[in-house]
């Protein structure tokens, strides 16, 4: 009999109040990969034509993944309030403000994938409140460094819909099995390879990285002689490098002068998979993602996550 989510319910002290949410998050991730699949014939590729808080072009599925994710959390029971990358705001659910978590999530990550069929994903983190259960939730209740969370994880739109995630008690990867249409464990206690893989950043940036990183990539490269892979989807080139080794970054530049990857809803809950996975999770060099204390909902940062000794000889 193969494992589903339930087993979920049997990992560690958390792992019973975190299957109800992560169950609903593979029922969204159900929808949207559905949604996902038929898109081109509903005409639901392309912008929104609208903006989001970044000022990054919304695509339609952006916004409707968006929907279907706050809606699913909404019928767990157990979310009083959804930070997005899609919303400006915190987003409560009057129906459960009373409610002990929050989640933060990009619902649809990589979305500039989708035009030409390329692996999209989901990234979520779940946080319990800072404020009585009988205020309402309040931002603040989201500003919790990574060593703050209570679980976390990732969807793969790809060949295959996988959920990955952590509740503390090491890193699980689900299939979507469409014969019985569920989640089954089918990678389970994933560990980051110390040895091999790749490294995965956009080199066209180079010249513009903070930090001497042109410099420290050349050295990286020539210590290790890593090929490289980079598919411009956050879940995808980290989901890789969980499985093959090696390092994803994404430094500072002149453009994102303090990173372009978001804190609370990419980087943190990847950081906490990597970290879960045996690899490392670092911001800058000596500081971890994990220990970052937030400051914004939207709040950008540097990372540098992979194999433990690949990310040390990066950052020197
Ligand atoms: P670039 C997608 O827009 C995203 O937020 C991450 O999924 C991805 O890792 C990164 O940005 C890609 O950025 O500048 O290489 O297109």
């Amino acid at each position: 009999m193969p494992l589903t989510l339930n087993n979920i319910a049997k990992q560690g002290e958390h792992g019973s109040t975190m299957m109800p949410v992560i169950q609903g998050v593979g029922r969204a991730a159900i929808e949207i990969a559905a949604v996902l699949r038929g898109a081109v014939f509903r005409g639901a590729l392309g912008g929104a034509g609208s903006e989001n808080v970044q000022g990054e072009q919304q695509q339609l599925l952006d916004v409707l993944s968006d929907e279907i994710f706050l809606d699913e959390m909404r019928s767990t029971g157990f979310v009083c309030a959804v930070g997005s990358e899609e919303q400006e705001e915190l987003l409560v659910i009057e129906e459960y403000s009373h409610a002990d978590y929050l989640v933060l999530v990009d619902p649809l990550d990589g979305s500039s994938n989708l035009d030409v069929d390329g692996p999209v994903g989901t990234i979520f983190s779940i946080v319990k409140r800072k404020t009585a259960n009988a205020d309402r939730p309040h931002v603040s209740d989201t500003l919790q460094s990574g060593r703050e969370v209570i679980a976390a994880g990732y969807v793969l739109y790809g060949p295959s819909t996988m959920l990955v995630c952590s509740v503390g008690e090491g890193v699980d990867g689900y299939t979507f099995n469409p014969s019985t249409a569920r989640f089954e464990l089918s990678h389970g206690n994933m560990r980051i390879p110390e040895t091999g893989g790749y490294y995965s950043v956009n080199e066209s940036n180079a010249d513009q990285w903070a930090d001497n990183m042109g410099a420290k990539l050349e050295n990286l490269k020539a210590e290790t002689g890593l090929g490289m892979r980079y598919v411009g989807a956050m879940v995808a080139d980290m989901h890789r490098t969980i499985l093959k080794g090696g390092v994803f970054l994404y430094p500072a530049d002149s453009k994102n002068t303090t990173g372009k990857l978001r804190l609370l809803y990419e980087a943190i809950p990847m950081g906490f998979i990597m970290e879960q996975a045996g690899g490392k999770s670092m911001s800058s060099d000596g500081v971890a993602v994990l220990d970052l204390q937030p400051e914004a909902l939207h709040q950008r940062v540097p990372v540098y996550l992979g194999s433990t000794t690949k990310v040390d000889i990066l950052l020197g």
